[in-house]
């Protein structure tokens, strides 16, 4: 299962280039494989150096990293949550995204039209903002339509906390603002995958005179959405060096003074967004990296292989990457006492490398 990111934006900022970038440019620079499976989603793998490391070490027979699906869509136009463009029919595709990536335009080039004249980053993401929560309105006045008819028979039923919700968001939405909700709201909003609800990272797809610092456009973007929610990158930089021969790419870049490929960022802070790490498992002669959300215990980690390991989960054998990095075999860290034992509340770290013991049904 890979997660899903959503990529919008206005039209022209860059999105299907960038989107180019990562599904080829990305496959080609890190030698792994890639799959498309429609023209529009791009499944990417995300480039892990330890899971290298340990395949170098270990010469499994398979190796399967992480992998992170990304979709294009046709820009979003104002209007757009009322029909207006193509974006419309493609909001639906990104409520089933787990996060959004939104490309803003800050590189100026004539040849390239604007769909509203001037280059103006925040006037952009404000007008995206509007139509996601347009159309964000529009499902919790349905949803709170549905909500209060099962309340008139059932006044006391469970439904109240998720009215209490849908009002909360309502009321952030209708005056502009992003919503903010303790946790228990946006639990009872869950089903609703409300778009301004996810995670966004801003990518500020930047003039290459304006690389690696990022220019005056980025500086504003930093200013509002915070320095971890904003990267640089330009979009037709990483067309290009997805063209390149592998052996040119880092000359590439280091004439421009950038040291790693914007799409390796991307995909890494995509990750991050999301609050998830890796660990690994060399079992069957594979080595493979696996996806967990920080904090999750080892049974929850078996989970991600097969329900039944979950299920039957009895303990973990726990080693570090690095160790096996290092040359030595999981039998040797048992012998030498580097191999933990965990029971049914360990948390996982990053980069753990787990045996699972437990019982089949
Ligand atoms: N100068 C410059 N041009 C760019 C850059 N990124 C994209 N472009 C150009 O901008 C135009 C639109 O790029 P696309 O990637 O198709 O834009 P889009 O966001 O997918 O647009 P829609 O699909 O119409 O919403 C193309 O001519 C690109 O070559 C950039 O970083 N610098
Ligand atoms: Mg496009």
């Amino acid at each position: 299962m890979a997660l899903n990111i959503g990529i919008i934006g206005l039209p022209n900022s860059g999105k299907s280039t960038l989107f180019n970038a990562l599904t080829r440019g990305h496959a080609e620079a890190a030698n792994y494989p890639f799959c498309t499976i429609e023209p529009n989603v791009g499944v990417v793998e995300v480039p892990d150096f330890r899971l290298t490391q340990l395949a170098q070490n270990l010469s499994p027979d398979r190796v399967t990293p992480t992998r992170i699906r990304f979709v294009d869509i046709a820009g979003l136009v104002r209007g757009a949550s009322r029909g207006e463009g193509l974006g419309n029919q493609f909001l639906g595709h990104i409520r089933e995204c787990d996060a959004i990536v939104q490309v803003v335009r800050c590189f100026d080039d004539e040849q390239v039209t604007h769909v509203d004249g001037q280059i103006d980053p925040i006037r952009d993401t404000e007008t995206i903002f509007t139509e996601l929560a347009l159309a964000d309105l529009q499902t919790v006045a349905d949803g709170l339509d549905r909500v209060r008819k099962v309340l008139r028979s059932d006044p006391k039923g469970p439904e109240r906390k998720e009215e209490s919700a849908l009002v909360t968001v309502e009321e952030f939405l209708a005056s502009g603002r992003p919503p903010q909700l303790s946790m228990e709201h946006t639990e009872a909003l869950t089903p609703y995958r409300l778009l301004t609800l996810k995670d966004t990272l801003y990518v500020a797809n930047v003039s290459e005179t304006d690389l690696p610092k990022g220019g005056e456009g980025f500086r504003a973007l930093v200013d509002r959405y915070g320095k971890k929610g904003v990267l640089t990158a330009s979009a037709r930089i990483e067309s290009e060096l997805g063209e390149l021969p592998v052996d040119d790419r880092a000359a590439f870049l280091a004439d421009l003074g950038i040291g790693e490929p914007g799409i390796d960022r991307l995909i890494r802070a995509g990750y991050d967004l999301l609050g998830l790490h890796t660990f690994y498992t060399t079992a069957n002669n594979l080595v493979q990296a696996w996806q967990l959300p920080r904090g999750a215990t080892a049974p929850e980690a078996a989970g991600r292989i097969h329900s039944d390991m979950e299920e039957g989960f009895i303990r973990a054998e726990v080693a570090r990457a690095d160790d096996l990095v290092g040359g030595a075999t999981l039998e040797q860290l048992r012998d030498s006492g580097r191999l933990k034992v965990e029971g049914r509340d360990y948390v996982v770290e990053d980069g753990d490398v787990i045996r699972f013991l437990f019982n089949t049904p």
